[in-house]
């Protein structure tokens, strides 16, 4: 385990930094995801994040060694299971779902994981994972048998990421789930931008509007996957949100 916090310490320093979500059961490991490297290099994204509900550990590790290969963009592992894990990323997200009530994602998948974890050498970042009700059932739901929080239910939000801070995470991902139709709101983001720790925020992003609103209420990475898996260009439009915003070795 390393403990150089180097991500964390990016994720921290700046609002308005941009995830591409890349789930490696939807990838040909070929030359659609070397297009989508090209088009996010262009697009000077921040990080690519790396995981999905049901991917193998085959799937995984393809994925993984290609982008290794094929980019300089820092990777970080967002898992869906325990057996994601790989020293070719930069960091891993070791998320407890604080919004649901189901041990295994709050402890059992991390005592199961915890030994392989912690003898590789990639930076380990403690994060309080949330899950607002985005108007679907996203897949993390159902997979994690838990429920959302009711995304008018502010301030349960603001108390699951009190206690989250408390515990010690290093960071908080509010989540409105793959494919949301609601992304988090703004009144939301309002009522945890200030516990002294970075937030994330992903699902159903799919305009520029709601990524600016994002960044100018403080979040400091944004996630996107669906929409770019839909419609790759959207990479061209997200260039001049993050214009300015380069700051990945190559
Ligand atoms: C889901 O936050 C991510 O866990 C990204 O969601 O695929 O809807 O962009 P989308």
């Amino acid at each position: 385990m390393n403990n150089s916090q180097s991500i964390l310490n990016k994720f921290t320093s700046k609002k308005g930094q941009v995830a591409i979500l890349i789930d490696p059961e939807k990838c040909d490991n070929g030359p659609k995801l070397l297009e989508l490297i090209k088009k996010a290099e262009f697009a000077a994204i921040n990080y690519f994040f790396i995981g999905g509900s049901t991917v193998t550990k085959t799937e995984f590790d393809l994925t993984i060694n290609f982008l290794k290969l094929n980019t300089g963009i820092p990777l970080v592992i967002f898992p869906g299971s325990s057996h994601q894990v790989s020293e070719k990323a930069d960091a891993l997200l070791y998320l407890s779902l604080l919004s649901g009530r189901n041990p295994d994602y709050l402890i059992g998948h991390h005592v199961q994981s915890a030994s392989e974890i912690y003898k590789l050498d990639f930076e380990v970042i403690s994060t309080g994972y949330i899950l607002v009700d985005g108007g679907t059932r996203s897949t993390v739901s159902y997979i994690s048998q838990t429920t959302p929080i009711p995304s008018d239910q502010i301030s349960i939000v603001r108390n699951t990421a009190i206690a989250g801070v408390l515990q010690g995470k290093k960071m908080l991902y509010f989540d409105a789930g793959s494919g949301a139709k609601y992304p988090i709101s703004a009144e939301i983001i309002k009522e945890v931008v200030s516990f002294g720790v970075p937030i994330i925020v992903g699902g159903g992003i799919r305009t520029l509007e709601k990524m600016e609103e994002l960044k100018k209420g403080g979040v400091n990475v944004i996630v996107i996957g669906n929409h770019i898996e839909e419609n790759i260009d959207f990479l061209l439009d997200i260039k001049s949100f993050t214009c300015g915003n380069f700051d990945y070795d190559k």
